[in-house]
């Protein structure tokens, strides 16, 4: 399976970053056997796409009606019309800062869907959810609540992104990374047969040029959602070729 390594911007960039997405896409061009995308701040994507039409883009969340009295949100159609091909759901970020629920994240990844955005769907885990020796239950409650049972399997991929890595500069051990997406693994085929072998489980927290081999090579880690390290060509481009 080809790997996915995207980039979450997160609130950060301007248009001047432009030049610098320039050199992340030329970058990338050399690793024809990866997927790489950035998901931007929405303010970004249009211009990013004009400018660099072979690159993949990407939103940050979209809400779950198409349209309407919603002040300061954004569709999943605002999103494919700006040039995105997909968008992240569910990131911790967004569940805490913005109270969102399992059953939030669900109606936002139907109505992606249904606009043509692939989702990258984030599950993660507390460190006090960790420490109590919780960390399976608590992925497979969120992807049982924030997974649609008809979503079509090519039409998500899971980011397993733990809390307590997020911007830390700590990652889990590699046995409990592999742990943890083969958990994620057995749920999907469980759940979606066949099609569940082929959802990608990307790793989220804290990953880096130096860390990324390692990761990438764990049994069922498709890829990675890179946060600050996805922010230069010089940090993002080390990932994107451990990864090829
Ligand atoms: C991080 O690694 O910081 C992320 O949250 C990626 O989404």
């Amino acid at each position: 399976m080809r790997k996915l390594i995207v980039g979450n911007w997160k609130m950060n960039g301007t248009l001047a970053q432009l030049d610098e997405i320039g050199q992340i896409q030329a970058g990338a061009a050399a690793y024809d056997n990866v997927d790489s995308a950035l998901c931007l701040p929405a303010t970004l994507i249009h211009a990013a796409k004009q400018r660099f039409a072979d690159f993949q883009f990407g939103g940050q969340d979209c809400h779950h009606a198409p349209k309407g009295a919603h002040t300061g949100c954004i569709s999943a159609e605002m999103l494919t019309d700006a040039g995105s091909a997909m968008v992240i759901l569910g990131h911790s970020e967004r569940r805490s800062d913005q109270g969102e629920s399992d059953a939030d994240v669900r109606a936002k990844a139907s109505a992606a869907c249904a606009a043509g955005l692939h989702v990258i769907l984030c599950v993660g885990e507390t460190e006090a959810q960790r420490d109590a020796g919780q960390t399976e239950t608590v992925i497979l409650a969120q992807l049982m609540g924030s997974v649609p049972d008809d979503i079509a399997a090519e039409h998500i991929d899971i980011a397993y992104e733990p809390i307590w890595a997020i911007g830390t500069g700590r990652v889990p051990a590699i046995e409990e990374i592999a742990s943890v997406h083969a958990a994620i693994r057995t749920h999907l085929t469980e759940r979606f047969g066949q099609a569940g072998r082929a959802v990608r489980i990307l790793y989220g927290g804290s990953m880096n040029g130096d860390n990324a081999a390692a990761i990438l090579a764990v049994p069922n880690v498709g890829g990675g959602l890179i946060g600050g390290a996805s922010l230069t060509a010089e940090k993002f481009l080390p990932i994107i070729k451990a990864a090829s």
